[in-house]
């Protein structure tokens, strides 16, 4: 029933509230979506089976207004560097988890979603395994890394990055040059994940990597082409992750082609790092919506919370300013998600 007849006699004084309210919120007459519901990131992703989640840095988790932050809009979780080689293994044989497990175990009592990052990389590598030239040697050290690392947070996280940034930027589309890939030759990404998945059967395995957004690079292609292999081969690989550290402009055109090319090969996709430089509320949309239009494309995280907590903090990159405030591309983030603007819920009409 219309709100006016409802009212009846107080028609006029309805009206003229009305007027008012239209003339000091404008935006509402049209119905212009200029807020969305109170909802979260997290909240609004589920809603669709996906995550929302951010890279978390343990020495960030004595600041109230970040865990607000991170407890009220996630629920997904990536150690920034704790769970990294260096972090977990600085020494041969001897492990380090207290500070991935801070994250880990806090994560877990809200009820938040783990990503593990990472267990093969070139980079944050302790010197002692980049200096290692015998193949047995690096094999055994590498699957014990993988093993151990795997074992100590089994079960509890759903996807982990196995191999992190293999392959070369520029033309060549071919692996990087590595320790592991000079030593053990390209078989090594391979065997890291025939070890990860007798380690944690349950965890989704991934291969993740900057720069393989664009479809048509050589760095995409030649990513392409090796998960290709692998499923064709049965090699364990369950996702992919592409990072999403942008410029200003956002994704290229073909990012939701990339994403659902990779997909067609039987993987899960995940947006793994997101962040854009200056964070314009179009590219995050873009962003976001190439992930809601491909089934597979089951989660996104952002690579901080606050632009002061980012690697990349010069470049404001992120969803919330350095108080905390949620900036223009939270909303547009929000709303690529299926956010409603809370203009067009539980209001009045205008018109009678
Ligand atoms: O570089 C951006 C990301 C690219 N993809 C893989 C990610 O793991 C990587 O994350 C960044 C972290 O956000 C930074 O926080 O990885 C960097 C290292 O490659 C991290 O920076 C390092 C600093 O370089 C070190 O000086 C510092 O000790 O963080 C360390 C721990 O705070």
């Amino acid at each position: 029933m219309n709100l006016l007849k409802r009212l009846g006699c107080r028609r006029a004084s309805v009206l003229g509230l009305l007027a008012a309210t239209v003339l000091v919120t404008p935006g509402t007459a049209t119905g212009a979506p200029d807020a969305v519901q109170a909802s979260t990131l997290g909240a609004q992703a589920a809603q669709s089976g996906r995550y929302f989640g951010t890279a978390v840095s343990a020495g960030r988790l004595g600041d109230g207004t970040y865990t607000g932050i991170l407890d009220r809009e996630f629920n997904s979780v990536t150690a920034e560097n704790e769970m990294k080689w260096d972090a977990t293994e600085p020494s041969r044989g001897s492990f380090t988890f207290g500070r991935a497990d801070q994250i880990a175990n806090r994560a877990q009592a809200r009820g938040q979603r783990l990503r593990g990052h990472t267990l093969v990389w070139h980079s944050q590598l302790p010197g002692w395994v980049g200096s290692i030239r015998d193949a047995n040697t690096l094999r055994g050290v590498m699957n014990n890394h993988i093993t151990t690392v795997m074992n100590r947070y089994k079960g509890r996280i759903h996807s982990w990055d196995v191999v992190n940034e293999a392959f070369a930027d520029g033309g060549s589309g071919q692996m990087r040059s590595s320790v592991f890939r000079d030593v053990l030759g390209t078989g090594f990404i391979e065997q890291a994940f025939r070890t990860a998945r007798s380690a944690d059967p349950a965890a989704k395995l991934c291969y993740n990597d900057y720069n393989i957004e664009n479809w048509s690079d050589a760095k995409t292609q030649g990513v392409y082409r090796m998960v290709r292999d692998f499923k064709s081969r049965g090699v364990p690989i369950d996702c992919v992750g592409l990072q999403a550290h942008f410029g200003a402009g956002g994704p290229p055109g073909s990012f939701q082609t990339t994403l659902s090319n990779f997909a067609a090969l039987g993987v899960d996709v995940q947006i793994t790092e997101l962040d854009i430089a200056q964070a314009p509320p179009t590219a995050y949309a873009n962003t976001v919506r190439a992930c809601m239009n491909v089934p597979r494309c089951t989660g996104i995280t952002v690579w901080g919370i606050r632009d002061s907590d980012s690697w990349r903090s010069g470049e404001n990159p992120l969803l919330f300013d350095r108080s905390g405030n949620k900036k223009p591309a939270y909303n547009a983030t929000l709303t690529a998600m299926g956010g409603t603007p809370t203009a067009a819920h539980g209001k009045p009409a205008v018109t009678p």
